[in-house]
């Protein structure tokens, strides 16, 4: 068989589905040609392999490239300034009237060049990348006009033109109510329905439509007509669910048959009934949860009981999750939600490539998908999970280069 490269005399987690636990091959080999595995497996097994250029991988481990599957990478500014006022005892609601919150990362979003996004955005991904991310989700949300929303999504898709990393992208008008709407939430959900999502679906700029659904954000009345307007354009939906209180967002989202929940700290048994029946994926963000110092995980025994698949992600935004280390979140997953070493790393890899509607694209190594790879120098893969602020890559492969 013709191949480009070969990686052998490694180690592979290949978190295959119909592999026990992470898919492990002790003495394995990986086989790409034109950027897409053709083997991988038992050394001992592989058929015949022509490849002008053969890594001896000497042992090292290889995992599927890590894939991020919900971030907000593209914004201005940040909220260092906020995070002291709170350490001095400053509420959310007193840093709201400050001007602080959401509403000021959208001046500094929509106050900021296209450059200047670009830049910032770039600093955060190379960090992940450093860790062996090959595919990152960004989402827009801090423009809240067309025009700025558009901007947001633009600057996403150039980062994975200025980079060796997959972007897909996730449309967020409907994260917060800019202060131009005047307190008028219908008004501004009908902007994002009627207006915001078909310029934005005629030009392509999203992959994915999300919404906020809280009481400081929009109501289950108002994210169902977000979703109605998504689904009229062809474009599959994600949602914040259920992060700070129940407003039964989980089975709202399973209701339109979603990609994924995210957050979920505050789902109940039937929402995630519903989400195990629509196979929505539940994204958990132990980083928001740590940094806010929330003190309900999310019900992780219900999603294993309802066969609800669980993906782990940074949800790197300035205001409650400002974390670009996706190790640190599979430490975070482990430590603070108490997931195995198993559903951790099948949270970066196997399942956050379906919480983005990807399972037969990437996230596992397996033949026919993109050869994205993480090479690890690591005795044990528990050593991704245990370890805090150390990076243990040794290379990371991105469509076979
Ligand atoms: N949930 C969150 O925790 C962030 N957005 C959301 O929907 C907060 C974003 C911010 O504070 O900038
Ligand atoms: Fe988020």
């Amino acid at each position: 068989m013709r191949c480009d490269r070969i990686w052998r005399k490694a180690r592979l987690a290949s978190l295959a589905r119909d592999h026990e636990g992470l898919g492990v091959v002790e003495r394995g080999l990986v086989a790409c040609h034109d950027g897409r595995i053709v083997y991988a497996g038992p050394a001992n097994d592989a058929p015949a392999l022509d490849a002008p250029e053969i890594i001896d991988c000497e042992g090292r481990w290889i995992t599927p490239g890590l894939i991020d599957c919900h971030t907000h990478l593209v914004h201005g500014g940040d909220r260092a300034r906020e995070f002291e006022l709170r350490l001095a005892g400053a509420t959310y609601e007193e840093i709201a009237r400050a001007g602080g919150g959401i509403v000021s990362t959208v001046a500094a979003t929509r106050a900021a060049s296209e450059a200047d996004l670009l830049a910032a955005a770039l600093t955060r991904l190379d960090a992940l990348i450093a860790e062996g991310a090959t595919m990152v989700e960004v989402k827009s949300g801090y423009g809240l006009t067309l025009a700025d929303e558009a901007r947001q999504l633009r600057v996403a898709r150039r980062l994975g033109q200025e980079r060796p990393v997959s972007v897909r992208t996730t449309f967020l008008g409907a994260h917060a109510l800019p202060q131009e709407a005047g307190g008028d939430k219908d008004a501004y959900i009908a902007l994002v329905c009627g207006t915001m999502i078909p310029a934005i679906a005629a030009e392509g700029l999203a992959d994915a439509v999300d919404a906020f659904c809280e009481g400081i954000a929009f109501s289950p009345d108002q994210v169902r007509r977000v979703f109605e307007a998504a689904a009229a354009h062809g474009l599959r939906v994600k949602l914040h669910a259920d992060q700070l209180s129940n407003l039964h967002g989980a089975a709202l989202a399973a209701g339109f048959g979603a990609l994924s929940a995210d957050h979920l700290e505050h789902a109940d048994e039937a929402g995630v009934r519903a989400m195990g029946l629509a196979g929505t994926v539940a994204v958990l963000l132990p980083g928001a949860y740590y940094f806010v110092r929330e003190t309900k995980a999310p019900p992780i025994d219900l999603f294993r009981r309802h066969g609800v698949p669980m993906a782990l992600a940074t949800d790197c935004n300035p205001g409650t999750s400002p974390l670009t280390s996706l190790l640190l979140t599979l430490n975070m997953g482990a430590t603070l939600f108490r997931l195995t070493v198993d559903e951790c790393l099948a949270g970066v890899t196997r399942e956050a490539a379906k919480a983005l509607g990807l399972a037969h694209e990437v996230g596992t190594l397996e033949a026919g998908k993109a050869c994205d790879l993480a090479i690890w120098d690591i005795d044990r893969p528990a050593e991704l999970v245990y370890r805090m602020g150390f990076n243990p890559l040794h290379a990371r492969v991105w469509r076979g280069q």
